[in-house]
């Protein structure tokens, strides 16, 4: 239905709230059987692409030439490694990492919807290595969101954190989940140099992006450039929660 000309959605120079309202669907090289709504790439300003794929039964994704996290909203997948005759399953809050160059097939067994963060990897400078015969590449690894121990924000009891990545410096980037009490709030506004990739998952509330403050809710994604002033406070009597990535773990001049 159309709506007017108008739309929740707002592009800022430093930032975009992309709501439903405005999503676009496309087809993509090495993805069959689904469509894929591409909400932050290079072409905005950021370091990374951040899509949502939609698929169908019996619909694949195979890998790019990226490293590549991605997060199971709906659905059931079979995540397909070479050489390994079992794949694996993944269901809603299920996660995989994937770096640069590591071959896999992702088919749905069910209509699903997959967020998917490809980004070049930065590497890290092995002068930063703690163990010098340490590996300076991240590895392939497979979560579930709610098995991962959560961590109050700042010591607020009412702003759970939850790190999907290893504690490690060779990751270019962290994936995170925030959990809001209802009426909690970030105790400060953010400026910082790391951008950011967010999908609200659950609930909602007032992002303030740069020097505007909008109502977010339930699948909307963010992207906040480097140094875009940030701050959220979950509004009303539900939980809000939601996935953020930001570039991590390298210094600004490589
Ligand atoms: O990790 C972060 O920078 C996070 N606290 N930012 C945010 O939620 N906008
Ligand atoms: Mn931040």
């Amino acid at each position: 239905m159309h709506n007017l000309g108008q739309t929740r959605s707002a592009n800022r120079r430093d930032h975009l709230l992309h709501t439903p309202d405005a999503f676009v669907r496309t087809p993509l090289p090495g993805l069959t059987g689904g469509l894929a709504i591409v909400h932050i790439a290079p072409h905005l300003g950021a370091a990374f692409t951040m899509m949502t794929l939609e698929f169908a039964p019996k619909g694949t994704l195979i890998q790019s030439a990226t490293q590549r996290f991605l997060y199971v909203l709906e659905g059931e997948l079979h995540l397909h490694e070479p050489g390994k005759a079992i794949p694996h399953t993944l269901t809603p809050g299920g996660y995989a990492y994937f770096p640069t160059g590591y071959p896999h097939t992702l088919t749905a067994l069910a209509p699903s919807r997959v967020v998917v963060i490809d980004k070049p990897f930065l590497p890290l400078d092995p002068l930063y290595l703690n163990d010098p015969a340490a590996s300076p590449d991240p590895w392939f690894l497979l979560g579930r969101e709610p098995e991962v121990a959560p961590l109050p924000l700042n010591d607020d009891p009412g702003l759970q954190v939850r790190h999907l990545l290893p504690d490690s410096h060779v990751f270019d980037f962290a994936i995170n989940t925030l959990a809001y009490d209802p009426g909690a709030s970030l105790s400060q506004v953010e400026i910082h140099h790391m951008e950011h990739g967010l999908l609200m998952l659950e609930g909602g509330g007032i992002y303030r992006l740069g020097e505007s403050w909008y109502p977010t809710s339930a699948g909307d994604v963010i992207w906040m450039a480097p140094f875009c002033p940030q701050w959220f406070g979950a509004i009303g009597k539900n939980p809000a929660k939601y996935l953020i990535y930001k570039d991590f773990n390298r210094h600004t001049l490589g």
